[in-house]
């Protein structure tokens, strides 16, 4: 009975028709992509009043709101996004908790695969209130089989009965697997199937206390995954040693060389040392540019944070090279369409960033993850024999499923490619598998870790010597994933062709984009000087700069891409800025982002060298660009949720100094006029308001040329 397969998502549906049957009538969305099943399942039901919210912190204290007029009677549920957003509703669950009010908290959560393995907003959610809830569980990954419903039933009329009962907030946790915009519709109902214990569900459930719901259910499993897969450092040193041996023999063979660093903050000594490696035509970076390595800008800037020494291993030697601090002048030269209709190229970031050496070896920042989509020969070509990952996340999806598709092999082709030797370098010694390809630890810096394997690498110069036994390599043809031979091109040669393809065909758009979203960026970019820090929001800001390669220019490039959603943007940069008051500040960012933390600047420092640009394109535009939402009739109401507020006289309410750009030529203006603020000015905000129907247009015209060439 357990094995008939229905719709993926049946469970949802059924979670959220059986909850309409138990009495539950409002609903207040907090909007976010991986609760889109529940979001969209709740709209569609037809019998739920919703409410939208873009805070979770106020989203779950109106609830709790609606839950105490109507005097604890009634739940109310809450849904939300994975990550952070789910913490924000801690303040509201407590308050509720103590107040004995039922809530019922519905987070979107990742599949168990991925918790602690570097995906982004993705942290430990199941139990995550345990202390201050009624019941707590976590449901089904799936509703495929008769054993998936009957438990997400059970679940669900558990966390209803305690809510009554014991009157106070109740947890469902939601793992949801992609795709997440496509549900079962509510006429496959199963509900008339349902098993006995249903009937007699309100007896028995008092009974069951927390605690034994929580070993009965199959969320311990996910419990225990984490436990067993938590960062933990192993004890043994050996095993350092065996695994870097391992690596120098590995680099010895290898021909095909992928150095990932995920998001990083800047370290002066590791950038001149992968500098020196790129001198091995074997040696690819992949990286994103919140991986700070290489941004040209160290060689001519300090770096108060540049590691000079790594305490945590410091028996590896380290060398430390210091230099001087200069400033970007900025290039006003540029011409700017006085018409605002379009920001011609700017060739100094460009020219910057080809003319630095790593550039010249390879592609020091892949610009355009989205190439590596393209299911061609020249892409499935550009497989490693090896990878040397540190550092967190990858933003991009494309970037971390083509580094997850390089470690799947093919069994039943006994020649065919094997997967990639994998080390991962941290001092930590984190066990993260974050590309599915289970890596070899080495509990080393980066830095350290390198250095100490660098004399089999082909470089002429380490670190001030010449390096010890130069590797000669003599390089092999590349196979395909049949193991036929693909190029004989060196690794670094082949992406660089990938990254010139896609140049070629960007350069166009790019130099000639209508006044939106991107162009906006483009032209911020060029007011950044060499010192500055950069903080990105991370919702199309992070992917804009992405798509616009990153900037040479920044010392240090952020943005909250550990587990955080748009909360707590302004209040980090603000944070950030405060600290550093030598160094300008910039952060990029969208309304709903701003908005949504607009109380960082209940602080009473009004730092001068934050520089906020607001791209107000009427809500969260990335929702209307990307495939699943944008194809929903609900986009508007449920995921973009444009709000109509005034951006600017909430930032001037809290002291701001502010602007607002509606064409190229504005934003041109406003930016030059940012370096001769008068001292005692404040945060200048400027907001940029863009229209989404422009920006829809630049999106699909890059994606288009990028992977229908
Ligand atoms: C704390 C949190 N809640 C919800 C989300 C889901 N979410 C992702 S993007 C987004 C909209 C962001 O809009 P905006 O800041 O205007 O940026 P844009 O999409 O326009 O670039 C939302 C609500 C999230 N990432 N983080």
């Amino acid at each position: 009975m357990g094995k008939k397969l229905y719709p993926d998502k049946q469970h949802i549906i059924e979670l959220v028709d059986g909850l309409y049957q138990m009495g539950l009538r409002q609903v207040v969305v907090c909007p976010g992509s991986r609760s889109a099943p529940l979001t969209l399942a709740f709209a569609r039901h037809g019998g739920f009043q919703i409410f939208t919210v873009v805070d979770e912190r106020s989203a779950a204290y109106m609830a709790f709101g609606q839950a105490l007029s109507a005097r604890g009677t009634t739940p109310v549920a809450l849904i939300c996004t994975s990550g952070t957003a789910v913490l924000n509703m801690g303040p509201a669950v407590a308050e509720a908790y103590y107040l004995r009010l039922p809530l019922l908290l519905l987070s979107a959560d990742r599949p168990a695969f991925s918790i602690d393995q570097l995906d982004g907003q993705t942290i430990r959610q199941a139990n995550i209130f345990e202390a201050h809830t009624v019941f707590s569980s976590t449901l089904p990954e799936h509703g495929r089989t008769n054993i998936d419903l009957k438990r997400s039933r059970k679940l669900m009329q558990e966390a209803w009965s305690a809510m009554i009962r014991q009157q106070g907030p109740a947890h469902l946790n939601v793992p949801l697997h992609e795709p997440l915009y496509e549900l079962p519709p509510f006429s496959v109902r199963l509900l008339t199937n349902q098993p006995a214990e249903q009937s007699d569900f309100f007896g028995n459930s008092t009974q069951n206390s927390t605690q034994n719901l929580f070993q009965n259910s199959s969320q311990n499993s996910t419990h225990n995954v984490l436990q067993n897969s938590s960062p933990s450092v192993a004890s043994d040193a050996s095993h350092d040693s065996t695994a870097l041996s391992n690596l120098r023999d590995t680099l010895r063979h290898a021909t095909r060389i992928l150095l990932v660093p995920g998001q990083s903050a800047p370290d002066k000594q590791l950038d001149d040392l992968v500098s020196q490696w790129l001198q091995d035509p074997r040696v690819v970076v992949l990286m994103e540019p919140v991986g700070n390595l290489l941004n040209g800008s160290h060689s001519s800037v300090t770096t108060d944070f540049s590691v000079s020494s790594h305490p945590s291993d410091s028996s590896v030697s380290s060398d430390t090279t210091d230099s001087s601090v200069t400033t970007d002048s900025l290039d006003s030269s540029d011409t700017t369409d006085s018409s605002g209709s379009t920001v011609s190229s700017h060739p100094s970031v460009y020219s910057e960033l080809d003319s630095h050496k790593a550039t010249v070896c390879t592609g020091r920042v892949y610009r355009h993850e989205d190439i590596l989509a393209q299911d061609s020969a020249q892409v499935r070509g550009l497989r490693p024999d090896a990878i040397i990952s540190w550092g967190l996340q990858i933003v991009g999806k494309r970037t971390k499923n083509w580094l997850r598709r390089q470690s799947e092999t093919n069994e039943r082709n006994p020649i065919g490619p094997t997967r990639p030797r994998h080390f991962r370098l941290d001092p930590l010694g984190w066990a993260v598998d974050p590309y599915h390809n289970p890596p070899e630890l080495i509990r080393l810096s980066p830095y350290n870790a390198l250095h100490a394997v660098t004399n089999v690498m082909n470089c002429e110069r380490i670190g001030g010597q010449e390096a010890q036994g130069l590797y000669q390599h003599t390089p092999t043809a590349p196979t395909n994933s049949q193991g036929v031979p693909v190029s004989n091109e060196s690794y670094q040669k082949q992406w660089q062709l990938q990254e010139q393809k896609a140049d070629n065909m960007l350069t166009p758009l790019l130099n000639y984009l209508p006044f939106g979203d991107l162009a906006a960026i483009k032209e911020v970019s060029r007011h950044i000087g060499a010192d500055h820090a950069v903080h990105l929001g991370n919702s199309m800001p992070i992917r804009y700069w992405q798509m616009l390669g990153g900037s040479a220019r920044s010392w240090w490039l952020h943005a909250n891409r550990g587990t955080s959603g748009i909360d707590g943007v302004n209040s980090t940069a603000l944070g950030f800025a405060l600290s550093m008051p030598e160094r300008t500040v910039w952060l990029v960012t969208g309304d709903l982002s701003f908005a949504y933390d607009i109380n960082a600047f209940s602080c009473k420092e009004r730092p001068d060298n934050l520089r906020i640009i607001v791209i107000n394109n009427q809500g969260g535009d990335i929702f209307r660009l990307i495939d699943g939402p944008s194809r929903q009739p609900e986009c508007e109401d449920l995921f973009a949720t444009p709000r109509k507020i005034d951006l600017l006289a909430l930032a001037g309410a809290w002291g701001c100094d502010t602007f607002r750009a509606t064409t190229a030529f504005e934003l041109h203006t406003i930016l030059a006029h940012l370096h001769t603020r008068p001292a005692g000015s404040g945060p200048a905000v400027v907001e940029v308001v863009t229209e989404p129907k422009s920006n829809q247009i630049v999106y699909q015209s890059y994606q288009k040329a990028l992977l229908n060439p």
